[in-house]
């Protein structure tokens, strides 16, 4: 378990060690308090802490911290609990005045970020100044941890049979409809015939499990034929006998995963029947059709993870290549990969200096890397996110992708890592 999830690019200008005017710190009275927003919180749930330097004296005390990741001089006497930090490009020791009987007051973003045995545990919050060696500890905080809930187990999705598919002219086997991979996809037969809608789309559960919703991924490539406008969604526990649709509707448009909800009900079979295509053709494709089973979020998949295929060791002028890829498998996911901003100031002289720091920060905060080596740096076109700038590294985790730069606004960087090899996690 790392002690810290730091996510800080900390170029610490300056020397933290460097002698400093001793004469106008007198910390001997400082008083630290730690008060959580809450008290009682899951595991990787992160909740707030304020912590406070209370002066209690009758003088001005001085404290010096770092300007931006002044965390750095905080520890909890708990190991089990850590927190965020966040980026920043520069960051440099500087003095806070704390005047007679007042404060100077942060806030963490904490979490026990590994399931513990315990029920409750209780922590203390320590703060020491650059360039002192005493460390000011707050009292104990009690905090109850929630057992996490305990996974539902996840269904499988067996393909069983559809009306009508293309396997003549194009790969348009019902299966792709629950391969996982977004980039392939079921399609009725166009090729010399084109039969008519209604179509439809037998999907088995194993095991049999109560569901709550579903969920229907159009085709990701640039076309649209086929794509479900009016749908109806049943149930069944034979695979013959439907009965009513549980659901009933029209979809939204766009390319994005629709999540459908109804009341909870155990079912063996599924089947999604189109009734309607969204330019009045006679088609339907679907490229990923999934259950939301009772006791699961409904929201809609990173489908990108795991499902962009192999990776080329570099770029091949005469095909799409590693980062061409990866891209296309962010776009197909309609850019959802973009969240959570970790916009940082756009201090950076470029975007290599980015790479170079998100790497080194991966090499040195988290002790992930050991080396790494920069292949390739392209700009690429991320939808409608404009021109993003994006890497690919040789490193001792294998060759990984690091996504960071927005050429447009200078303002913000996103930087990720994640491994090149499936599952493609995101490792930082
Ligand atoms: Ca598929």
């Amino acid at each position: 378990m790392k002690p810290k999830l730091l996510l800080c690019l900390a170029l610490v200008l300056g020397d933290r060690l460097a002698a400093f005017s001793a004469s106008a710190i007198d910390t001997s009275s400082l008083r630290v308090v730690a008060i959580p927003s809450k008290t009682e919180v899951r595991v990787k749930e992160t909740f707030n802490v304020a912590l406070r330097i209370e002066n209690p004296t009758t003088t001005s005390q001085t404290v010096r911290l770092l300007s931006w990741s002044w965390d750095q001089e905080y520890k909890a006497s708990n190991t089990n609990i850590s927190w965020i930090g966040w980026a920043c490009t520069r960051n440099f020791p500087r003095n806070i005045e704390i005047p007679p009987g007042g404060a100077y007051t942060n806030e963490l973003e904490m979490l026990i970020p590994e399931p513990i045995s315990d029920k409750a545990f209780s922590f203390r919050m320590g703060f020491t100044p650059i360039n002192s060696e005493k460390s000011f500890w707050s009292d104990a905080v009690s905090i109850s941890v929630t057992p996490q809930a305990a996974a539902v187990a996840k269904v499988k999705l067996k393909f069983v049979k559809v009306d009508s598919e293309e396997t003549e002219s194009q790969d348009g086997h019902g299966e792709n409809a629950v391969d996982g991979n977004p980039n392939t996809y079921w399609h009725t037969q166009w090729h010399g015939n084109s039969p008519g809608l209604p179509h439809e789309i037998i999907i088995e559960l194993l095991p049999p499990s109560a569901i709550k919703g579903f969920t229907y991924l159009p085709r990701q490539d640039e076309s649209d034929h086929g794509t479900v406008k009016d749908f109806e969604f049943y149930v069944s526990d034979d695979g013959r006998d439907f009965g009513q649709p549980v659901k009933k509707g029209t979809f939204e448009p766009g390319k994005g995963e629709k999540i459908e909800s109804f009341e909870p009900i155990k079912c063996r079979f599924i089947k999604l029947k189109a009734i309607s295509e969204i330019n009045g053709l006679p088609w339907t494709s679907a490229a990923e059709i999934r259950v939301i089973q009772s006791g699961e979020a409904a929201s809609a998949k990173d489908y990108w993870r795991g499902n962009i295929g192999p990776i080329p060791s570099l770029h091949d002028s005469s095909k799409p290549d590693a980062i061409d890829s990866f891209v296309a498998a962010f776009l197909a996911n309609g850019g959802l990969w973009l969240n959570g901003a970790d916009g940082m100031d756009a201090l950076a002289a470029s975007p290599q200096q980015v790479v170079s720091e998100t790497l080194r920060t991966a090499h040195f905060a988290s002790g992930m890397m050991a080396s790494y080596r920069i292949l390739d740096i392209r700009k690429v076109r991320i939808g409608e996110f404009g021109v993003y700038t994006a890497v690919l590294a040789d490193t001792n985790l294998g060759e990984m992708i690091v996504l960071m730069q927005n050429g447009s606004m200078t303002g913000h960087w996103w930087r990720r890592i994640y491994s090149a090899d499936p599952p493609y996690n995101r490792l930082y």
